[in-house]
């Protein structure tokens, strides 16, 4: 069986992690069961990064690197019918919204101090009072440090906004009439657009490109679709 590290509820989401909820998702798209696994830190992953699995022994981290494991290992095929153009197409929203977008999500999460105070902050309250606040506010710098030498840390908030919206624009034309990112049927890709749209979409968090992302109805319809099709149980929840 496998397990999935690092997927857990919070801020109003399936997870803090917009690489864990993409997991998932392949997960589910595939039809493996698998189970959650608990304490899946940073710490403890293969490569110091959520999401991991766990499969028949193996440790492997990099939800990019999990999603070739499943499809290798158990002959699936995500993207199954599409072209080699629309693969290539894939493989770029992909890299623009991991490799652009989410560092523009880690800036308004971490660096904005009431979404810090509300968000990232709680990561550390399980870790004893004596220390807590030392490493809450080291792990803020060193994110901070992480984004300025990523290059988009370099830029004003301002700047930084009108990049990461200009990033979701671009998502919601390529999703344009839809349903899904390639037609009729959903394909990998999907699973990391529907993992970030819904990160940004949410309203716990307050800023720039939650707007931008407020603005876009084609985001929150298609959110909506591939809840309703892949998590009925949280549809249940909010209904
Ligand atoms: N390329 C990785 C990125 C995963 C990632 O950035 N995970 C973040 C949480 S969203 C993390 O674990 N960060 C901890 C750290 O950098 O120390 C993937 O696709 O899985």
């Amino acid at each position: 069986m496998i397990t999935l590290y690092g997927y857990a509820p919070a801020f109003g989401l399936p997870s803090a992690s917009p690489f864990a909820i993409k997991t998932d998702l392949q997960l589910r798209m595939s039809g493996l069961p698998y189970v959650y696994g608990a304490g899946g830190t940073p710490q403890n992953a293969p490569k110091g990064k959520i999401p991991y699995i766990e499969d028949k022994g193996e440790r492997i981290g990099d939800s990019t690197f999990i999603r070739e494991h499943l499809e290798s290992a158990y002959g699936i095929d995500l993207d199954a019918g599409l072209s080699a153009q629309q693969r290539a197409s894939a493989w770029t929203i992909e890299r623009l919204l991991e490799d652009h977008l989410y560092w523009a999500l880690v800036h308004e999460r971490w660096m904005d101090d009431a979404n810090f105070e509300k968000g990232p902050a709680h990561f550390f309250n399980a870790l004893p009072e004596a220390m807590r606040e030392n490493v809450r506010q080291e792990t803020r710098e060193r994110v901070k440090a992480t984004l300025h030498a990523q290059g988009l840390g370099r830029h004003t908030p301002a700047e930084i906004a009108r990049l990461g919206a200009r990033s979701l624009q671009a998502l919601a034309q390529a999703i344009g009439e839809g349903p899904y990112l390639f037609g009729g049927k959903p394909s990998g890709s999907d699973a990391t657009a529907f993992a970030f749209a819904v990160s940004l979409l949410t309203p716990f968090f307050e800023g720039p490109l939650q707007e931008a992302a407020a603005k876009l109805p084609v985001l929150k319809a298609y959110s909506e679709r591939i809840l309703q099709r892949y998590y009925p149980e949280m549809v249940q929840v909010a209904a």
